[in-house]
């Protein structure tokens, strides 16, 4: 099958690095194409693609589906030999939830934080709203390590679906030096060691679009 991810700048696309970090770090081909955000003609050309007029879009001979989380779940269903979710039902039910709680939340990490791989600073954090996001993660990344600690670096164990909702996050934090314990801290560390991260990273840095937006 020939998979075909339409992706946003790796700079600042938090939304396409989840399905293409799922593909990368699951071994399965796909050919990738960037179309570069906050242009006069970027709408057009996603639509070109996708009816929702958003990135991430991916398709193949056989779909076509939009919206990262909706693309992620249909890895998991075409591919079931990779183990996108977690085998174990109670834990699958646990990642799907933090999962969706990434897709529908997080506002004021998203705002005040917006991923930009080249930021290297020590944010400030003054809102009790934001601290209260980061607590939030904090604490969900600190119970599923201390829970499947045994079974692998991942949130549960061996690299899933949630890792891929919480990867942005983890670049979010490290950019801007977020301090969060050392159980998260160490979480990030497996993040931030994939190889197919330090790839998205360096290519996102390299590009040379800069999305005023986005830069705080
Ligand atoms: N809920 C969507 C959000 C996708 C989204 O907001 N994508 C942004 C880029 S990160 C986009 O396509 N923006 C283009 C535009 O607004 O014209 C998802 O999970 O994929």
């Amino acid at each position: 099958m020939k998979n075909h991810l339409v992706i946003g700048n790796k700079n600042y696309s938090s939304w396409s690095l989840r399905p293409w970090l799922l593909l990368k770090v699951k071994d399965i081909p796909f050919t990738e194409e960037k179309i570069l955000l906050y242009r006069e003609d970027t709408k057009q050309e996603i639509q070109k693609h996708s009816p929702a007029g958003l990135v991430p879009f991916l398709k193949n001979s056989e779909v076509r589906t939009w919206d990262s989380l909706a693309i992620c779940e249909y890895i998991a269903e075409a591919y079931p030999e990779k183990h996108c979710w977690p085998e174990n039902l109670e834990a699958r039910a646990l990642a799907r939830s933090i999962s969706a709680e990434m897709h529908s939340g997080f506002n004021q990490i998203r705002d005040c934080l917006p991923m930009n791989c080249r930021k290297n600073i020590v944010f400030k954090v003054e809102s009790d709203s934001l601290q209260g996001e980061i607590n939030r993660i904090n604490s969900i990344w600190q119970d599923c390590r201390i829970h499947y600690q045994k079974e692998g670096a991942f949130l549960f164990g061996d690299f899933t679906i949630a890792d891929a909702m919480y990867a942005p996050v983890v670049l979010r934090f490290h950019c801007y030096g977020i301090d969060v314990g050392s159980v998260a801290k160490q979480y990030m560390q497996s993040i931030l060691s994939l190889t197919a991260i330090e790839e998205w990273v360096r290519e996102g840095v390299a590009e040379k679009a800069v999305i005023e937006q986005a830069e705080i």
